[in-house]
């Protein structure tokens, strides 16, 4: 594909990660436009650009940005970033510039987002993916690179065919592969099981660290915590079970002390927004599980307790 046709990406949700994007967007040379909450946002983009740092090197990238009303060109492909919880709204904040076939590319932990979202575009192209890649925010527009992952893209979409990318979402997969320092992107024909194990992982640990406050690692030989954890795990694994899901290899209590392991020093993203005074993403993970479970006459109880604990410990004003 040459330049001339390449239509622009925009992205929604510029986290950390979408920085990132923004960033390798930029370096390979396409058009790219973020969209901001409001002008101040836009303004204070423009001013300082994105700073990324990866391990010693910071470097500034400058994309263009939009905040709502400002008027601009059709979106035809979207990357949207943000919390699973504050995609619906982000999103319907651009409908008028959004194009009703536009390519809407998911990347965000949990479930249940592009579901919504086809029910209210249903033309739209949807895609989801997941990924490993690490960063953080370390204050306005500046991102901190943690660690460098891998990001598995699919079709979600019924009515698109889930084995061949699409052909702007094909050029990233070219570009990534040429300049892997970036990001890595894979195409992932079946792309619903890497999001449910990704999914199931954050199901079982991250509610129970931020209800007993404590770091990954601790989770382990945790006397309370340990059980719940285990009976989080098998009624995660009951609800793939039932839809189908293909199974987590070794299981998922053996997958998710590996995990606990790995990131042992970490605190859990939800232990991270509980201790912040943010929104969590527990509707879109534990939620989600109970969801699927009440479809399925599995009442989920470990899950909808530690729903009640965390919604206790940590209110929120409705
Ligand atoms: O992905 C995570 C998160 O903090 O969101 C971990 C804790 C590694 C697994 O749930």
């Amino acid at each position: 594909m040459n330049k001339n046709q390449q239509q622009p990406w925009h992205i929604l949700g510029a986290g950390a990660i979408g920085c990132l994007w923004a960033h390798a967007m930029q370096q390979w040379q396409l058009d790219v436009t973020i969209l901001t909450r409001n002008k101040q946002q836009h303004q204070q983009l423009q001013t300082q650009g994105i700073q990324l740092t990866d391990g010693k090197v910071t470097y500034t990238s400058r994309p263009a940005s939009l905040y709502p009303g400002l008027g601009g060109a059709k979106i035809s492909n979207l990357l949207v970033c943000t919390k699973a919880y504050a995609t619906l709204s982000a999103v319907e904040s651009w409908r008028k510039l959004l194009h009703p076939q536009a390519n809407i590319l998911l990347l965000q932990n949990g479930m249940g987002t592009a579901q919504a979202l086809q029910t209210r575009l249903p033309k739209a192209n949807i895609y989801c993916a997941t990924t490993t890649d690490g960063a953080w925010r370390q204050g306005p527009w500046r991102v901190v690179r943690a660690g460098m992952g891998d990001t598995q893209i699919g079709t979600f979409s019924a009515h698109l065919s889930s084995h061949t990318a699409p052909a702007q979402i094909a050029h990233l997969l070219t570009l990534s592969a040429a300049h892997t320092n970036l990001l890595r992107l894979h195409w992932h024909a079946d792309i619903l099981t890497p999001i449910w194990h990704k999914l199931a992982i954050n199901s079982v640990i991250n509610a129970l660290t931020a209800v007993y406050q404590i770091n990954n690692g601790e989770l382990i030989k945790h006397s309370q915590a340990r059980p719940r954890l285990e009976q989080l795990c098998k009624e995660t694994e009951d609800v793939m079970s039932r839809c189908h899901i293909t199974p987590i290899p070794h299981g998922l209590l053996q997958q998710a002390l590996r995990v606990l392991n790995q990131t042992a020093d970490n605190q859990s993203s939800m232990l991270q927004d509980c201790l912040a005074d943010r929104p969590t993403e527990i509707d879109a993970i534990n939620g989600f599980i109970i969801q699927q479970g009440s479809l399925l006459h599995l009442p989920c109880a470990a899950h909808k307790q530690i729903c009640d604990d965390l919604h206790q410990q940590y209110p929120r004003p409705s």
